[in-house]
């Protein structure tokens, strides 16, 4: 219900109305259209606008250009105390990790990506594109560099299923720490039929160097996260 001669202005209490709405639907469900509300509350759609853009910004409802506004997927939350991987990640939110190669290849490394995993230029690293899914939906694409004489005998069936399980339980490495970096952006157009988001939407550009106990890097990634779907925590000691 919305009071007009309310304190409260009108835009917030139609938040309060759809959130509750919303308590009722599934993510990927339909909500009305600004013109329903409007009529049904009568409200200016200028106040609807308002309220659904909150929404929108708060992570509840999802805008999908020509087609309408739905209820958002649940952000997953990463939180980043441990080093982790995706398979691990997925399965303790009770979400089925899943992976789609998008390129497996053995290259020399250029100038780049030796500076990245300080090795000589000229060695031999694995390149492997994939696309991480969780319950099907996806999730991020990651880039990732392997020292082929570190990670030695990678094949696709490997990075199919889980490279950290891989390096730990078949090549008995013991993986010790990472550093990793976070970083805003928008969505590049080749990455949008992947991810299937649109061009523009907000991404979280991840970049991590992982090491060995004895010090060697083993792995650099480079990642990109839909915006839309992660939320990651921090815990901070004073
Ligand atoms: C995570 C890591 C990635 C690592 C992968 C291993 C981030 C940003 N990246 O996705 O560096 O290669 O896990 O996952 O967290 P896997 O063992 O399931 O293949």
């Amino acid at each position: 219900m919305i009071i007009k001669d309310s304190h409260i202005p009108i835009y917030f209490q139609l938040e309060m109305e759809i959130k509750e709405i919303v308590k009722g639907l599934n993510p990927g469900d339909p909500i009305s259209s600004e013109r329903e509300f409007s009529e049904k509350y009568d409200i200016s759609r200028m106040t609807v606008r308002q309220a659904i853009n909150n929404l929108v910004n708060e992570g509840i409802l999802v805008r999908k250009r020509g087609k309408g506004t739905f209820v958002a997927e649940q952000k997953v939350e990463q939180p980043l105390s441990g080093l982790t991987s995706f398979s691990e990640d997925m399965r303790s939110r009770g979400l089925k990790p899943l992976t789609k190669i998008l390129s497996f290849q053995q290259i020399s490394s250029d100038k780049n990506i030796a500076a990245k995993l300080k090795i000589a230029e000229g060695v031999p690293v694995y390149e492997v594109s994939r696309l991480r899914l969780a319950d099907e939906s996806p999730m991020a694409l990651e880039i990732s560099y392997l020292p082929a004489n570190i990670i030695t005998d990678l094949t696709e069936d490997t990075v199919y299923a889980s490279l950290y399980e891989y390096i730990e339980n078949e090549l008995n490495l013991q993986i010790s720490h990472a550093t990793q970096t976070l970083e805003s952006s928008l969505a590049q157009k080749s990455e949008c039929s992947i991810l299937q988001i649109e061009e523009g939407d907000p991404v979280l550009l991840i970049e991590r160097f992982s090491y060995l106990q004895n010090g060697e890097a083993f792995e650099y990634v480079k990642s990109i996260y839909r915006g839309d779907r992660y939320k990651f925590v921090i815990d901070m000691k004073r």
